[in-house]
């Protein structure tokens, strides 16, 4: 069935009016935006009913294997855009908004972005589910629904502010609350021994309730659900208290329960170790592996069949406490046997690693765990025992070492597979951080190397290269993006080539007009448009390009006649509120940015822009009008990268490392198509044996020498000229991601990158190489190879 069939122009037109005056209460004459973003939402949304009821009836039907994802994480933007464009619907959409005098594109901006996650981690989760709704594999997203996504991001005076970001301010059009869709969620107290089974008398409890919000895939043949659950009281308002005028105290069990789904922990990759944050994981696992069991049961009543019917995926360590949890609800709650219970939730439960960064792998002390979970400690601490006999291994492959819980343990333990994100990551993990776990484990690691949704990242947000494609390949790369290949038989074509570089020129006026109105700021759109967009974090080098942007303001300065090729360097990202370096580096591009765009000498070759508060939407902006993406992290430590493949699926041209995805980009699009610099991972490996290292690179590199010099005067802080001195400090004795050591190689390549850039026929004829090579990046393939390697699981399409 497809949700198409019954949409005509004249139904849709009378649905969003039905809605703007039945369910919004508005007639047309005082209708706001607002009034006509939900009246249109809610259209679309009806007409996603259909596949997902039905989705939901063949899933039922086919009595097959139900796929789980469970995500602290789900970064999923704004929905309306992306809806109307799986279900084919914009053009129509906009044409009633038209005959309304209603721009399409206000209404869609009038969309808060649902920002339930951090950076690559929570996008990956959202792009997964887009995918497995696209190719009909049942399955459902398993989250929080956080009242406060990730902070917004402002700019005072250069440096960065977090305002509390608020999504749920207004009611949301795409998700369905389900009151009766609820479990209770228990913490503390102590457990005992009766008749042999452990019974947990909870101190605390709290609801879990369920919203559902539907995930239509691409042309609404089927739909998938995310669940979210939100935190709501056991206990009831204190009536009483409130009668005697304790109105604080008799909102208060209420408020508590409330605070474990409020925020989003804004850390990025390192960990918190706060109590909360601990009971937030355990909130999504729990009810999360009721739910599963509960569904389970409605169909079937044999509980060892629980591993044909069910695959678990843990994103990350965050849900690792399935393990536990499963085993306890296996047991206590069900009564089955300690082995039996636990084989079958190793046969459920699948591990993804996303780092390898040593402060990003959760542990949690055996006290606090012990205190908030008193029966999953003692589950774990069996879990532990057994590994460690039927393994014999080292001590420090123990779950449980120096009285801390290791989460990734734990997650590896209990997991028939564990995956990394990209062929090298995956390498890594198993000759560094799992190499004991792999040698007692063996053939439990595999790869899958990280995808993104075409759907969004480039048929949404890029109509005007998606037009050049279905021009030049036909209709229906979308969905097999593997054709995109075929863009390599017109590379001799001038035309194509051409069309190419006008999508190009498009994006970037349209994104000049929007800095131009944000910013006040008038851009170049022929100028060479270079972005690193991503989180704010010492090993993705941000530094490096700033430094770089520094060299290329002075060269230009000593000689304003020289043959430049003027650039617009992008910069977008948030830091951890906490990560204090980080911040540094923030207020450090803001402040070379205005040192620079107020320079006259190099205004027209040169400006940097960091427009604050960067998140989907602006990716989605952004990506289409690049011309180089930056990808140029330390090798070995960024596991995979996802932005990197957004930016060639979009025709831009990478400057990178050969550090996660990048290394098979490389290879997909080709060798001469890319430019590559800097160490090896193995290279930054010896690196690292040089105590001086960084010293040592400076004093072999003129250009950095003087970089800092300029730094170290306060050129870029002339209001307080020490404010950079311990960044030059920590430059000269530590730098830990080999700035340094990678810069001359770096200075080398975007040099060449300024000749390439010149032949602008050559250039587009290299972003057309980029698009061809980019059909592995879709998360489609990645989708395929779970489905294949890990779930065991079939598309009903
Ligand atoms: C990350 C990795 O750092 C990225 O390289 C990877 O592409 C993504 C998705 O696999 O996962 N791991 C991680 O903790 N984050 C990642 O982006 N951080 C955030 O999501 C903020």
């Amino acid at each position: 069935m497809n949700a198409l069939n019954d949409v005509s122009p004249q139904s849709l037109r009378t649905r969003i009016t039905k809605h703007l005056t039945y369910t919004l209460g508005k007639d047309k004459s005082h209708a706001s935006l607002y009034d006509w973003r939900m009246a249109v939402s809610y259209s679309v949304r009806d007409i996603v009913i259909e596949p997902w009821f039905a989705a939901t009836r063949k899933t039922y039907e086919a009595q097959g294997k139900r796929v789980y994802y469970l995500s602290l994480e789900f970064l999923i933007g704004r929905i309306l855009g992306d809806a109307m464009t799986s279900l084919g619907l914009f053009d129509t959409v906009r044409e009633i908004l038209d005959d309304e005098g209603i721009s399409l594109w206000d209404v869609i901006e009038d969309e808060p972005d649902a920002a339930l996650g951090n950076g690559g981690l929570g996008r990956l989760a959202a792009c997964f589910l887009e995918s497995m709704s696209t190719l009909a594999c049942p399955a459902y997203g398993y989250g929080i629904r956080y009242e406060h996504g990730l902070f917004r991001q402002k700019f005072e005076n250069g440096s960065q502010v977090e305002l509390p970001e608020d999504w749920l301010n207004q009611p949301n059009p795409w998700e369905f609350e389900r009151p009766e869709s609820r479990y209770t969620i228990p913490f503390k107290g102590h457990v005992e021994q009766a008749d042999g089974k452990s019974v947990w008398y909870a101190a605390e409890t709290v609801y879990a309730r369920a919203y559902d919000m539907p995930v239509v895939g691409w042309q609404g043949k089927w739909a998938n659900t995310l669940r979210l659950w939100g935190a709501h009281p056991t206990e009831m308002f204190d009536l009483e208290r409130f009668n005697s005028g304790d109105y604080t105290a008799a909102a208060a069990p209420e408020a508590l329960a409330r605070t474990l789904s409020r925020v989003l922990y804004p850390e990025d990759t390192t960990e918190s170790g706060k109590e909360l944050r601990l009971k937030q994981e355990y909130f999504l696992t729990s009810a999360a592996l009721q739910d599963i069991l509960r569904r389970f049961l409605s169909e079937y009543d044999d509980l060892s069949l629980l591993p044909d019917k069910v695959a678990i995926q843990m994103n990350d360590t965050h849900p690792a406490l399935a393990g536990p949890e499963l085993i306890r609800l296996l047991m206590d709650v069900h009564g089955l046997a300690w082995e039996d219970a636990k084989r079958i939730a190793l046969g459920c439960l699948n591990y993804t690693n996303h780092t390898l960064l040593p402060e990003a792998l959760e542990t949690w002390s055996t006290w606090l765990m012990g205190r908030v979970l008193p029966r999953h400690m003692q589950i774990i601490e069996r879990i532990d025992a057994e590994h460690q006999s039927e393994t014999n291994c080292a001590p420090d492959l123990a779950i449980v070492q120096h009285d801390h819980v290791h989460m990734g343990t734990l997650a590896f333990v209990m997991a028939s597979h564990v995956n990394g994100v990209s062929a090298l990551h995956t390498d890594l993990m198993k000759e560094t951080v799992f190499a004991g776990l792999n040698g007692v484990y063996p053939s439990r690691i595999i790869n899958q190397t990280n995808g993104v949704t075409p759907r969004r990242w480039v048929r949404l947000s890029n109509p005007a290269l998606s037009k050049v494609l279905t021009d030049t390949i036909g209709a229906g790369w979308e969905s097999d993006l593997d054709r995109l290949a075929d863009l390599a038989a017109h590379e001799e074509d001038h035309d194509v080539r051409d069309a190419i570089g006008a999508a190009k020129r498009h994006n970037k006026v349209a994104l000049s007009n929007w800095v131009g109105e944000k910013m006040g700021m008038s851009l170049n759109p022929d100028a060479m448009f270079d972005v690193q967009i991503k989180r704010i974090h010492e090993y993705k080098r941000q530094l490096m390009n700033v430094f770089e942007t520094i060299a290329r303001w002075s060269a230009i300065r000593a000689n304003p006649q020289g043959d430049w090729t003027p650039r617009v360097k992008i910069f977008g990202g948030k830091a951890a509120p906490g990560y204090f370096v980080a911040k540094d580096i923030i207020h450090f591009i803001n402040d070379v940015a205005k040192t620079i765009n107020n320079d006259p000498v190099t205004a027209d070759l040169l400006q940097v822009v960091y427009p604050a508060n960067y998140n989907v939407s602006m990716a989605q902006r952004l990506i289409p009008a690049t011309d180089l993406s930056e990808q140029i992290s330390t090798a070995g430590k960024e596991a995979s990268g996802t932005g990197n493949m957004k930016f060639t699926m979009n025709g831009a041209l990478t400057i990178g490392t050969l550090d996660g995805a990048n290394v098979e980009i490389r290879e997909h699009v080709g060798a001469e198509n890319f430019f590559l610099f800097g160490m090896t991972a193995a290279q930054v490996q010896d690196r690292y044996q040089v105590t001086d290292h960084a010293r040592q690179a400076i004093l072999a590199s003129q250009p950095l020498q003087d970089i800092l010099q300029m730094i170290a005067e306060g050129r870029f802080s002339p209001t307080d000229k020490g404010r950079y001195l311990p960044l030059v400090d920590a430059m000269w004795n530590h730098d830990p991601f080999l700035v340094a050591s990678d810069f001359d190689s770096y200075l080398a390549c975007q040099a060449q990158v300024d000749r390439a850039y010149t032949d602008a026929d050559q250039w587009n004829r290299l972003a057309l190489r980029n698009i061809a090579g980019s059909g592995f990046f879709s998360s489609d393939r990645t989708i395929k190879g779970y489905m294949a390697d890990i779930w065991d699981t079939k598309s009903l399409a």
